[in-house]
């Protein structure tokens, strides 16, 4: 043997156990989702039952709080470690949040697989900007409240054993635990604070777990390929759709085809004994069509580098509200 092939096997092995322990991590923060969120996991059943499906992740979403080191960057860092590249920032003023997304290391095509044994998904990472609902930058009335809310906030973030506030370097492992890394609030507080953001509210009470996967529809096998189809076929069956801005959300290029559940609930004991229903996660449908420039490509040479890549600000406002409780409580 020469030293060379010695050393490449050797890095081969490695780089393979490295794969594998991430996908054992997304496997993780999967099974706490599937748990919880009983609509996302019969919607996988019901797909992948049409024929025999096998389904591809487009992207795997997270949110979290833009404020002292529990940002984007806090679960960013186990993508970025594991290969991925950081691509477009999206802003979302009114929402004051912005988010990045990122693209999976491309030695990963596991052809076969199904979900998080597939290729790997794209991620969107959101924050709030906790900095913008500060007392200082809002000069309206509501200034007094604001100021509350966000000291409860970042007391409780900050409240660990060793009152260090470092919670943030646990962010995937909490995701993979489906644990907060952080005090429980008063249901008083969590109430006040969906007032002001429904966002931060969610987040508080959800932390790290995953938001939603969503399904890539072009890579289906059968009719529901097509995203309108497997839109009525989930209506068929009984699933709510988020209707923000109607059903399909579509990019201004026509190429970026989106939809979305309505969030499941799930009880959530407060730190003041109390158990109220919260919204936890939903699951999204993504259809991203063949760029122009690729569009003589015969069925079987079209591969996911000739299509649309990455996110739409205008569709993606719109998914935001699948936790909504405009949505939730919405009449069927
Ligand atoms: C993310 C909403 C945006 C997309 O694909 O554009 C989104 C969220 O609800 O946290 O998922
Ligand atoms: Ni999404």
């Amino acid at each position: 043997f020469s030293s060379t092939a010695v050393s490449a096997s050797k890095s081969d092995r490695q780089s393979q156990g490295s794969e594998s322990f991430f996908r054992d991590t997304l496997r993780s923060m999967e099974t706490v989702y599937l748990n919880r969120n009983p609509t996302a996991k019969s919607i996988l059943k019901l797909v992948s039952s049409v024929d025999d499906e096998q389904i591809c992740y487009d992207h795997l979403a997270f949110r979290t709080f833009g404020v002292n080191g529990y940002g984007i960057n806090s679960l960013a860092s186990l993508f970025l470690d594991y290969g991925y590249t950081p691509k477009e920032e999206l802003r979302f003023p009114a929402k004051k949040l912005k988010a990045l997304w990122f693209s999976p290391p491309n030695s990963s095509s596991q052809e076969g697989g199904s979900g998080v044994n597939g290729p790997l998904p794209r991620v969107f990472i959101s924050e709030l900007l906790v900095d913008q609902l500060s007392p200082r930058a809002q000069k309206d009335t509501q200034v007094f409240g604001l100021e509350i809310r966000l000291k409860m906030l970042l007391k409780l973030l900050e409240n660990t054993p060793k009152k260090s506030g470092s919670g943030n370097k646990y962010a995937a492992l909490a995701s993979a635990l489906g644990s907060l890394t952080w005090e429980k609030p008063l249901y008083s507080e969590f109430q006040q604070l969906a007032g002001e953001s429904e966002y931060a509210a969610w987040t508080l009470v959800n932390g790290y777990a995953l938001n939603h996967v969503t399904i890539s529809t072009h890579r289906l096998k059968s009719n529901l390929r097509n995203i309108k189809s497997l839109n009525e076929f989930i209506e068929k069956n009984g699933f709510k759709l988020n209707s923000d801005g109607g059903v399909l959300k579509v990019s201004p290029d026509g190429l970026l085809l989106q939809s979305s559940t309505v969030a499941d609930s799930m009880p959530f004991s407060f730190s003041d004994g109390v158990d109220e229903s919260v919204p936890c996660s939903y699951i999204e449908f993504a259809e991203r069509l063949v760029l122009p420039q690729y569009k003589n490509l015969s069925e079987s040479e079209i591969k996911e580098s000739h299509r649309r890549d990455g996110f739409e600000v205008g569709n993606a406002d719109k998914i935001f509200e699948s936790t909504s409780k405009e949505q939730l409580t919405r009449r069927a």
